[in-house]
């Protein structure tokens, strides 16, 4: 899998690119990450990428022609005349959201073009030109793409094959099962005070997986209900529809139970006034 990564900040990836599973990966060839500073293309003295936008306003505006230029030397093709060796995904607030879906079909790729904007943002017109794939990471605003390219390559990179060792698979994941994870734990099995649920401890495989199920449901009905009709139209095997008929019964007898305060179970203490 290949990157070229478009930027005028090259030097903010050397963390990333250098650490754990992404500086292995890289070692062994499995994906490689080509940075390109947009500012090789400028060709005045102080290297001028930006401008002042049109109609006023705070923030500058990166070039369409540094832009243009860049992408058209590193990937042998005229913008807006011939189409591009590789998707072109243009990291942006005003993207489609990432997520492990969108992941899984740029993984289909071996080569993935990344523009990194900055400032307020690209001179709208190279964008129209260029037509890519535009993608945010959610609802909130970073300085620019390159913290948001970073976390796209560590994603993709991990349906790359061999990227991660075969007992750590991508497809067990949470999103890949549609469900948040069951919590885990390790030694000791008594820390602080607090030990780890007899389950796991019991040997019992079936049923420390039924066990992990009812937690990844009742988690994800808490956190992240919007989740779950999805996975439950999937073909479920007998005990997984025992611990999910389970699960909802429980969650129906919480809604049904009179309504607890956020004072919980401290309001029946003695001395204890809810009003402080
Ligand atoms: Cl992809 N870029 C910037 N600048 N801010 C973001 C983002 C991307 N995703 C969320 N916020």
């Amino acid at each position: 899998m290949r990157f070229d990564v478009f930027t005028l900040f090259p030097d903010y990836f050397a963390g990333p690119l250098s650490t754990s599973i992404l500086k292995r990966a890289r070692e062994a060839n499995l994906i490689q990450v080509e940075l390109h500073d947009m500012r090789d293309v400028t060709d005045d003295k102080w290297r001028v990428a930006d401008d002042a936008p049109f109609g006023g306003g705070a923030g500058m505006v990166l070039k369409a022609e540094v832009v243009a230029k860049s992408l058209e030397n590193v990937l042998n093709f005229d913008v807006g005349v011939s189409a591009p060796p590789c998707p072109i995904v243009y990291l942006t607030p005003q993207g489609r959201t990432l997520n492990q879906n969108l992941v899984e079909e740029l993984a289909s790729h071996s080569h993935l073009a990344l523009l990194c904007g900055h400032y307020e943002g690209i001179d709208e017109r190279v964008i129209d030109a260029i037509e890519p794939i535009e993608v945010s990471m959610g609802d909130f605003v970073l300085t620019g793409g390159e913290g948001a390219a970073a976390i796209l390559i560590e994603a993709v990179s991990r349906f790359v094959p061999g990227v991660l060792g075969n007992e750590n698979s991508a497809s067990g994941d949470s999103f890949a099962t549609g469900l948040l994870e069951a919590p885990h734990y390790t030694r000791p099995s008594v820390w602080r005070n607090r030990a780890i649920p007899e389950t796991l401890l019991s040997g019992h495989h079936a049923n420390i997986e039924d066990w992990r199920l009812e937690q990844a449901l009742t988690r994800t009905l808490d956190r992240r209900p919007d989740l779950l009709p999805a996975w439950s139209e999937r073909e479920l095997s007998k005990r997984q529809r025992k611990v999910w008929e389970r699960v909802q019964r429980q969650a129906d007898q919480k809604s049904e139970a009179p309504e607890k305060t956020d004072i919980g179970e401290f309001e029946d203490e003695p001395g204890f006034n809810s009003l402080g």
